[in-house]
């Protein structure tokens, strides 16, 4: 019923196993994986700084809120402890429901507090754009237009300049 853009992003522990695993259990519902980019911490500085990647999934019985219930087994299977006082503090694994579509490509909108689609900060946060373009290089996030455009604004390119593609971290299957 619904394809998701899922960011994915760790600044703890052992960083690429957790976007591994995170990868691992969404299963067969993965359809595109981004390249790795390595970022320094958004929002709260004052912490190590991330990697993060987007994923595409695709799955004909999933409903919206499936997409977040599997984004919240993913965190903690990687043992995500979440800290109240703490909103964009460090953590071993962070699956974010970006954006969702109807088979038919027509985009999710919600705002429910708990699932708000678009995610509503994604139009600023490189960290999930410019991995989203290396899988759809004519993308857009709903309500917000095409990414190239989101990308080129001149808001995100201190956040660009400063994250780097990691090849050497592929999310790729080996298999
Ligand atoms: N996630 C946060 C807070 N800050 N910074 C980067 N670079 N990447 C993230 O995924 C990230 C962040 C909270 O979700
Ligand atoms: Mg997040
Ligand atoms: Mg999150």
């Amino acid at each position: 019923m619904t394809r998701a853009i899922l960011s994915l992003g760790s600044n703890l522990g052992d960083r690429i196993a957790h976007l591994r695993a995170a990868v691992d259990l969404l299963g067969e519902s993965v359809q595109l994986v981004s390249g790795v980019y390595e970022t320094p911490p958004w929002g709260d500085r004052a912490q190590p700084p991330y990697i993060n990647a987007v994923v595409l999934v695709n799955d004909e019985s999933a409903s919206p809120r499936h997409w977040l219930e599997l984004a919240r087994a993913c965190e903690s299977a990687e043992g995500r402890v979440r800290d109240p006082d703490r909103r964009f503090g460090p953590r071993t694994l962070d699956v974010d429901v970006i954006a969702v579509w109807e088979t038919d490509g027509t985009p999710v909108l919600s705002d429910d507090p708990e699932l708000t689609l678009p995610h509503p900060r994604a139009h600023l946060r490189a960290f999930v754009l410019r991995p989203w373009i290396d899988i759809h290089p004519h993308g857009r996030l709903p309500g917000h237009g095409w990414l190239t455009d989101l990308l080129n604004a001149p808001d995100l390119a201190d956040d660009l300049a400063t994250m780097s593609p990691r090849p050497d971290l592929s999310l790729e299957s080996k298999a």
